[in-house]
């Protein structure tokens, strides 16, 4: 089947990622990039951008219809810490827009990818989550999360919905600064160590959670939409395996590499979502159902996005 793509969100932290994987796979032509915030960067790598707010039914409903698009990856979202600031726009954003994805799929029958995340999870969970352990989210962020799996379950159940989705951990990469979460300080730690080899870090030091670095993420997400569909028995959100490190901890591995790099911990309203989400993740349904495997430890990690944000 020939790909044509839509991307929702495409500018933000996965988005930009998985643009590239996306271009390397089907090519460049194949996919339309799509966000509210506007860019001029990506037509340089062949790769058509268009502006949309995924809360405009009729303006998707356009790109859908005019690019015929067989494949969505739905990443317009707000993050929990902005969505914690803006509840309503938080639910609308993520709610809504997966709605409008979802009715459109009926009348164009196209393929869905909509993440989920590990905001799903309360602090009724423990440490470990498992793929059936209770939703009791905190957040609104997590709620919408939640909302998101459900009627991705109910959209394939009563309509045949072709919907895939992952609930990520706390993701690692280098290119583009996350968007208003929980685990950004994951992601800005690294770059202070590299700016100003100072970072005051917004949770506690022995706040554990859990994390992948961005490439196993897109592989992920490569490995479950090429999945047959025979295989699948859920289609909300698998839980991934995923690494699970504290602030510390993370702190003392980019100190090996940058030993004049120095963390203070000074925790903000965010330790309260960091807290109610599991340490660890069980993530034996992906690896059963399409055998999925993490290639990067927190070692390899660290090295890569070291030498990666050295060498940008
Ligand atoms: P991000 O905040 O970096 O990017 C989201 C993008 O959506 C932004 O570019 C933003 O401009 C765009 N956007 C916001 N409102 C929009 C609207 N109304 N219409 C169109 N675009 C809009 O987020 P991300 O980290 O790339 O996350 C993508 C998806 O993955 C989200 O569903 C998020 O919940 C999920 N996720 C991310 C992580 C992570 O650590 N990055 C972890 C778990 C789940
Ligand atoms: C956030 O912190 O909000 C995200 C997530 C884990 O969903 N990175």
């Amino acid at each position: 089947m020939e790909r044509r793509i839509l991307v929702t969100g495409a500018l933000g932290q996965i988005g930009t990622e998985l643009l590239r994987a996306l271009s390397l796979k089907y090519g460049s032509d194949k996919i339309i990039a799509t966000d509210i915030k506007d860019t001029e960067k990506l037509s340089n790598i062949g790769i058509k951008f268009l502006k949309l707010d995924v809360l405009n039914l009729e303006e998707l409903e356009n790109i859908i219809k005019n690019y015929k698009i067989n494949e969505v990856y739905h990443l317009a979202a707000i993050l929990s810490a902005s969505g914690e600031k803006n509840p309503k726009l938080c639910w609308d954003i993520n709610v809504n827009g997966l709605l409008n994805v979802l009715e459109l799929s009926i009348k164009y029958n196209y393929r869905i990818f909509s993440p989920s995340s590990i905001a799903v999870f309360g602090s009724d969970v423990g440490g470990l989550a498992f793929q059936n352990s209770p939703l009791n989210p905190s957040t609104v962020y997590g709620i919408t999360k939640v909302t998101g799996e459900l009627m991705a379950e109910y959209y394939h159940r009563s309509h045949g919905v072709d919907i895939r989705g992952l609930r990520y951990p706390g993701l690692i990469s280098w290119e583009v600064m996350p968007g208003g979460g929980t685990t950004d300080y994951a992601v800005e730690i690294f770059h202070e160590a590299l700016a100003s080899k100072k970072y005051t870090c917004f949770v506690k030091k022995e706040t554990r959670l859990p994390m992948m670095y961005m490439k196993d993420a897109i592989r992920a997400t490569l490995e479950l939409m090429d999945a047959p569909e025979e295989k699948l028995t859920i289609r909300g959100g698998y839980n991934l395996p995923s690494l699970s490190f504290t602030a510390e901890e993370l702190y003392r591995k980019i100190k090996e590499e940058i030993p004049e790099f120095e963390c203070e911990f000074e925790p903000d309203n965010r330790q309260d979502y960091a807290d109610s989400w599991p340490d660890e993740i069980d993530g034996t349904l992906s690896e059963n159902d399409w055998g999925f495997k993490l290639e990067y430890d927190l070692d390899l990690m660290c090295r890569e996005m070291i030498n990666s944000l050295k060498n940008s």
